[in-house]
């Protein structure tokens, strides 16, 4: 039976599975709960809120001084936040040192990184930012990465094309995070249910001028090709940065929309970044509550439009690249 949840039950959710300490966790499940409607499709889920919340006491009398911020957690800037996953020795941090201004270490041997480091990567007008991450594997478990990725806007998840071993190290890394409620997917489903949260997810495969690259591709595509998109570069020779971007930006689902006041140009500058199927009242609340209070309709120039200069409502769907006119009461 679907479980049907309400808007704001999501949003609580969403406030869960990013809370930093237990009380917020605790609160926003408490939230959760009251907003759910309870019959017999969410007999299950209701179970599961209230043993998480009487866990999360549990946890917070044993702990409750350690008030530091954990070091995965890393201020968002810039149209989303992605880490880099992958094995060892995989590129990563290759990678980022290639398509951002970051000074990260890059190394033959495995383990190199040992911490989280952001930064920028542009992308036509927009900057995306990257996070380099210890190597995942079998023989050494980071146990954070799973919570990074959850407060995560999207992930690339690096595969090493000159290891026959990468179709394996991959699926560990995925199933490991599945086991964590963290389920890595190219495309996340309209609807959900439970605790699970789906991050959109590019796999690239590195080292694709590497002798034997062709049959590890190959062996990546057969088993995830109907799970993720799947690109291949070469960090050392340049080959398939350019589409890898473009790959990331489209699993990222987000629509870059424009600004204009009446009477005066679009300002083309930076555009306000929104998730797919945003609508003018989203791009209203984003830009400021008044605004949002006061809203009374949109101009469109641009994609979505049937007409340039046409008005719209408030729910109309926003499309990547269309300038909007706010008119407020
Ligand atoms: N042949 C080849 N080697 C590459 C390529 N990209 C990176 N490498 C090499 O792969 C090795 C590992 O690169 P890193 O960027 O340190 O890998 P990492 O995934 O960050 O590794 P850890 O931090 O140890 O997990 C280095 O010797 C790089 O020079 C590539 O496109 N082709
Ligand atoms: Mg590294």
């Amino acid at each position: 039976m679907p479980a049907n949840l309400p808007p704001v039950y999501h949003a609580a959710e969403k406030r869960y599975r990013q809370a930093n300490t237990p009380e917020e966790k605790i609160e926003a499940l408490r939230e959760m709960y009251a907003v759910m409607p309870k019959h017999k499709g969410t007999d299950k889920l209701q179970a599961d809120i209230k043993r998480r919340i009487a866990q999360l006491k549990e946890q917070a009398k044993k702990a409750p001084v350690a008030r530091q911020v954990p070091q995965w957690v890393i201020e968002k800037v810039g149209a989303g936040q992605v880490p880099v996953i992958g094995p060892p020795n995989a590129g990563k941090s290759a990678l980022i040192a290639r398509v951002t201004h970051a000074d990260v270490r890059v190394a033959e041997y495995p383990f190199t990184t040992q911490t989280p480091v952001p930064a920028m990567m542009p992308f036509e007008n927009i900057q995306i930012q990257l996070i380099d991450t210890p190597a995942w594997s079998q023989e050494f478990d980071v146990g954070w990465i799973p919570e990074l990725a959850r407060r995560s806007d999207a992930c690339v998840l690096l595969a090493d094309l000159s290891d026959t071993g990468s179709p394996e190290g991959i699926a560990y890394i995925v199933d490991s995070m599945e086991a964590r409620d963290v389920v890595l997917i190219g495309r996340v489903p309209d609807e959900r249910e439970g605790f699970e949260v789906c991050i959109p997810t590019l796999l690239v495969g590195n080292k694709s001028e590497s002798s034997g690259a062709g049959a590890v591709l190959k062996a990546l595509q057969d088993r995830f090709a109907d799970r993720f998109p799947i690109s291949a570069v070469s960090i050392e020779t340049g080959t398939g940065l350019e589409e890898f971007k473009r790959a990331l930006f489209n699993v990222m689902q987000i629509t870059r929309v424009f600004t204009k006041q009446p009477g005066k140009e679009a300002d083309l500058g930076e555009p306000f970044v929104l998730s797919s199927g945003s609508t003018v009242r989203d791009l209203a609340g984003k830009i400021h509550k008044e605004i949002l209070a006061n809203l009374r309709y949109a101009r469109l120039w641009g994609v979505s439009g049937r007409f340039q200069g046409q008005r719209v409502g408030e729910d109309h769907v926003l499309a990547d690249g269309d300038i909007v006119e706010l008119h407020t009461r």
